[in-house]
């Protein structure tokens, strides 16, 4: 399983170079060969041409036909890269033999450490010695590395797009070649589509620079909000992921590089809950000829501080963002979307009550190597992620003084990639409501670091990671997904309350070693039958100290999701809404179970009660909800098996 995966990313699409050589075409002007997974040498020629740096190839020993047609049977230029993967042979030392050949190691598959990814210094050599390798028998297998184009299209002119790893992941200062948002295919600059045009990406941020060249012609100074002022770099680099002018022959690209972006400079405001709640509706539902003309999507790389605290949005924050789900964008629902937060280990997506809100996209931050930015907070809430600094290479974007940083990071930068991603899924289909734009990214998003030990298939076939959501964000899929999409019935609630009113017994641990006392559990049936998308839990204690208790909530399906770990906040749960997505698809009727316990000494806790908001959609009745169960659990297993590095 993990070499067929393996070799579908390696090989995908190359199978035809195999039929070639069993054709058996004969001569060969220059003695270049790989060896395929089976361990046959299948020969390849160089056309002469040079695309990213790389030499072109085509695979096979036969000469283009005249007249130029029918030069090889791949559709795409295929270039031969620097880089090579070996699987290491048991107790060799690959890094004794990396220096015998003269290369190095640059890393290492996550899901498979016999996997050894090194580098030449030249796209000829990492090939020869890969074959050298594989003839002296050092190790098990080679893997020449091949990239190949996605189309035959022109990438954007911008000077400095090749560091924007974020958007095309050629492996960027040993970065895992591929790992990107995948959206570079999507962009079609002479056709204007694919570029986000007609969406307005609300940048709710420090402020930005509006007059910086490679954004001024985006910006929508008329929905923008206290725009005048000082620049702000982190503002502005926001900006330029989600919008920055792509093509102009300048800076970087944004993810959708015709969006209009609204300046909306709130962390340059005094922040009240009701300075925030104006910030997060500034034209988000403003109608010009019978036409929605205001914020699709409020970009938020913000939040409390990430210390683990458990900080809820305000009154006002919360009855804005319920009423734009109604009444915003013609009554589609705005588009919120939230960095998840980076406080890593000691903070938690849930602690976080504008992130954990089911009206917010609660997006990670995954690094260049392809896995989990160490400040990037867990939580049953999270969606998906994005890309983040962390790795070998931050991210590049705008910044002021009409510049450019490459220090970007942060959950602040996945989230803007996102919310550009959104701006092309509604281009692709303006009439998405807010909650199939959740729908599309949970279908579409593709498994993260597949070895990490925190995924879990729910119910519903769909898998979930709480360092990772349902995964990395996938432009082509999910604007594929979203132009064939029909929206989601409208949304039910289904709720019940239980009271508890039960000591939990003292722990005899600590914070970071905690040593549970005798959990309590207590069980709430829900009869109705919803096909399920957010659920709630909200959570009564009394005395005690509240970061003393794990809060552990189990589906009927078996589903857990984990509310709240061990953390530093002593305050009592008053109303403290949870919220988890981990049951996105399962079937809402039967018995939830909410298990608490507590694992750090001297404070004791009373669970005085607690209520389960599920939301959904109604289940279709049976026969049929079988077969759209069925559907979703094939989503689920075409995400995990769907991604070809390029
Ligand atoms: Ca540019
Ligand atoms: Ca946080
Ligand atoms: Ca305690």
């Amino acid at each position: 399983m993990k070499l067929n995966s393996l070799l579908r990313k390696l090989f995908g699409g190359l199978c035809l170079a195999m039929l070639f050589v069993s054709l058996g075409f004969a001569q060969q002007p220059t003695d270049l060969y790989h060896y395929d997974e089976f361990g046959n040498k299948v020969q390849l020629q160089l056309t002469g041409n040079v695309i990213d740096g790389r030499p072109e190839i085509f695979f096979g020993t036969h000469q283009p036909m005249k007249g130029g047609v029918a030069r090889n049977e791949i559709a795409s230029p295929t270039t031969l890269t620097s880089q090579f993967v070996v699987m290491a042979k048991a107790d060799s030392d690959v890094h004794a033999l990396a220096q015998q050949w003269g290369v190095s190691v640059v890393g290492q598959l996550n899901w498979d450490r016999s996997y050894y990814i090194l580098e030449s210094n030249s796209p000829v050599n990492a090939l020869q010695v890969a074959n050298g390798a594989f003839e002296r028998g050092e190790v098990a297998q080679v893997f020449s590395q091949f990239s190949q184009q996605k189309t035959t299209r022109q990438l954007p002119n911008d000077t400095q797009f090749s560091n924007q790893w974020h958007l095309r992941n050629t492996g960027q200062g040993g970065g895992m070649v591929g790992f990107d948002l995948n959206v570079e295919p999507l962009w079609n600059f002479n056709g204007n589509s694919g570029l986000g045009s007609g969406i307005t990406v609300g940048i709710v941020d420090g402020r930005v620079q509006a007059a910086h060249s490679d954004l001024a012609f985006n910006i929508r100074a008329d929905r923008s909000l206290w725009l005048a002022g000082t620049p702000d770099f982190h503002g502005t680099a926001v900006a330029g992921i989600v919008g920055a002018i792509g093509d102009n022959n300048l800076g970087v690209s944004g993810v959708a590089p015709r969006a209009s972006l609204a300046g909306i400079s709130l962390l340059n405001q005094t922040m009240t809950d009701a300075v925030e709640a104006q910030a997060l509706t500034n034209h988000f539902s403003t109608m010009v000829g019978g036409q929605f003309d205001g914020i699709h999507i409020y970009n938020n790389s913000w939040g409390p501080s990430d210390n683990g605290t458990r900080v809820r949005a305000g009154p006002l924050v919360r009855a804005a963002l319920a009423n734009a789900a109604v009444n915003g964008r013609d009554g589609l629902g705005n588009i919120y979307v939230w960095a998840g937060g980076n406080g890593g280990n000691v903070d938690n997506v849930n602690y976080d009550g504008y992130a954990n809100s089911r009206y917010t996209i609660a997006v990670g931050a995954t690094t260049n190597l392809g896995v989990r930015a160490s400040y990037s907070e867990r939580g049953a809430a999270l969606l998906v992620n994005a890309m983040g600094d962390g790795g070998t290479r931050a991210i590049t974007s705008t910044s002021t003084g009409n510049g450019y940083t490459n220090s970007m990071g942060g959950t602040s930068s996945a989230s803007p990639m996102v919310a550009g991603v959104v701006a092309l899924m509604l281009e692709a289909n303006p009439n998405l409501g807010w909650r199939d734009v959740q729908h599309i990214l949970v279908q579409t998003a593709w498994q993260t670091d597949p070895g990490h030990a925190g995924w879990i298939t729910n119910g519903a076939g769909l898998t979930h990671n709480d360092f990772y959501g349902f995964g990395t964000v996938d432009a082509v899929a999910a604007v594929n997904m979203a132009s064939n999409w029909t929206n989601v019935q409208p949304e039910m609630l289904s709720s019940a309350t239980a009271s508890v009113n039960q000591i939990i017994a003292d722990g005899s641990g600590n914070l970071n070693n905690p040593i549970f006392g005798a959990p309590v559990f207590s069980t709430i049936e829900i009869t109705d039958q919803v096909l399920v998308e957010h659920v709630e839990v909200i959570f009564n204690t009394s005395g005690g100290w509240g970061g003393d208790l794990e809060v552990v909530l189990t589906s009927p399906m078996g589903t857990q999701s984990m509310l709240a770990t061990l953390h530093g906040h002593g305050a009592a749960y008053n109303n403290w809404t949870f919220m988890t997505v981990k049951n996105w698809g399962e079937l809402s009727q039967g018995t939830w179970t909410l298990r608490v316990r507590d694992g750090w000494a001297t404070d004791q806790s009373t669970w005085l009660n607690w209520s389960l908001n599920v939301y959904g959609t109604a289940a279709i009745p049976e026969p049929s909800s079988i077969i759209f169960l069925g559907l979703i659990g094939l989503a689920g297993f075409m995400r995990r098996n769907r991604r070809p590095l390029s």
